[in-house]
């Protein structure tokens, strides 16, 4: 039997080799996306794929858990010395399915759940219409405050106060300011509901000591491990000792069957890697590398949802440049900037053509990228805006071309090592 991939399947080798020219050549500006170490790859395409672990270390259904135990066992130590947290699940497959169990460990189908609005910021589990959180369970939300661009804590407290949410969720998508985990703490106390903050997006900023913890104040955090964490993809879920056992039975048996013991590994991996004071510098950089490019933004005249970013992402709200988020994003791409339109709140637009666009700089930093190119960057993202509102594509291609060169100074972690693997070299 053929054993490399190059000889196995041709087709999928030549893909992976060219999305790994296609990372390398263009800037990921999506705020969600980061570039995993080789070390947290490799754990990733290992063969502990093989393995069938239903349960939990020392507590498993199938025999032969030597090993997968102690790997399992080493990325929950981990979460729970990273995050500071009493009890760490590492099985969630990802974020949805994480969020879908927690609801599941502590809701009866039918009662309340508030979160931030999807169109504000929020995410599809927090209780949005469309997702089988606001279908089976009853979704509130709140939003931001129209002047500011932040939460707005007199809606949150009087909603609370009104609906009486069994869980208020805090956190979300599109959110560019700190989360003020301790007011959300004062509101889930006086209306008598458990706090769940959704870290996913600032894991990293977090375990790098770049944003405050939750640890202190939510009942249970929620978080995917592929974002600002720059792990694999999959999700945790941490929380007091007094919930661990709710929640593991809602994750296995309740949710999910087997856990995927190539991410696991691979999750701790990342975590050991967050554990570094290489990964709380590049928490750091994230956020210096956001605030150069939103500077630049604002010199162009660009508006910023909150006026600006203390963290990962920055919202551009293009309503005063006369073009939607969608027709930049695509412009943007074909120049080789790789954002995601998004809903701007109070968007007068429609979701799948909304007003916004979202960026952010976890990835280029990943790549070694500092202030400098991100002045770079904002300069191009302006004269991509201009273009596209032009049609100009020869703008796009010089732009395309600048990147490219770009990027060739800012490595893609692993990506060479891919390529190889795919071509079979
Ligand atoms: N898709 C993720 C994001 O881009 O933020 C959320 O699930």
């Amino acid at each position: 039997m053929p054993t490399d991939l190059q000889q196995v399947d041709p087709e999928i080798a030549e893909l992976i080799s060219l999305e790994a020219r296609r990372q390398s050549d263009t800037l990921a500006l999506i705020p969600s996306e980061n570039h995993a170490s080789a070390a947290v790859m490799a754990a990733t395409g290992s063969l502990l794929t093989n393995k069938y672990s239903e349960g939990y270390p020392g507590r498993r259904y199938y025999e032969g858990q030597q090993l997968i135990d102690r790997v399992e066992q080493l990325a929950i130590d981990r979460a729970k010395a990273v995050f500071g947290v009493e009890h760490a699940n590492v099985q969630p497959y990802s974020g949805s399915p994480a969020n879908l169990a927690i609801y599941f460990a502590f809701l009866k189908p039918g009662d309340t759940i508030m979160g931030m609005a999807l169109p504000m910021g929020g995410h599809l589990t927090h209780g949005a219409e469309v997702s089988i959180t606001g279908s089976f369970f009853r979704g509130v939300h709140y939003g931001v405050q129209k002047e500011t661009g932040r939460v707005d804590f007199d809606q949150v407290r009087e909603l609370a106060l009104r609906e009486r949410p069994r869980v208020i969720i805090c956190g979300g998508t599109a959110i560019p300011r700190q989360i003020d985990f301790a007011t959300f703490r004062e509101i889930a106390d006086e209306a008598d509901a458990l706090l769940v903050a959704d870290i996913a997006h600032i894991a990293g900023l977090v375990a790098g000591g770049a944003h405050p913890s939750p640890a202190p104040y939510a009942d249970v955090i929620s978080t995917t491990t592929h974002k600002t964490l720059r792990g694999p993809r999959g999700a945790m879920i941490m929380s007091r000792e007094q919930h661990a056992a709710a929640l593991d039975k809602a994750v296995f048996p309740g949710l999910q069957g087997g856990p995927h013991n190539h991410t696991t590994a691979a999750i701790a991996v990342t975590l050991k890697e967050a554990a570094t004071e290489d990964f709380k510098r590049y928490a750091q950089q994230i956020i210096a590398n956001a605030w150069a490019l939103a500077e630049t933004l604002l010199e162009a005249g660009f508006d910023l949802v909150s006026g600006g970013t203390d963290n990962h992402l920055i919202l551009i709200d293009l309503s005063n440049k006369d073009v939607t988020g969608k027709v930049v994003s695509q412009a943007l791409d074909r120049a080789g900037i790789v954002t995601n339109f998004n809903t701007v709140p109070f968007d007068k637009r429609r979701p799948f053509n909304p007003s916004g666009l979202r960026i952010g700089t976890p990835a280029i930093t990943t790549r070694g990228m500092k202030e400098a190119e991100m002045r770079q960057v904002g300069r191009w993202i302006n004269d991509g805006v201009e273009a596209a509102k032009k049609g100009d594509e020869a703008t796009l291609a010089r732009i395309r071309d600048d990147v490219r060169e770009l990027g060739q100074s800012f490595p893609v972690p692993g990506a060479a090592a891919q390529s190889r693997i795919a071509s079979g070299v």
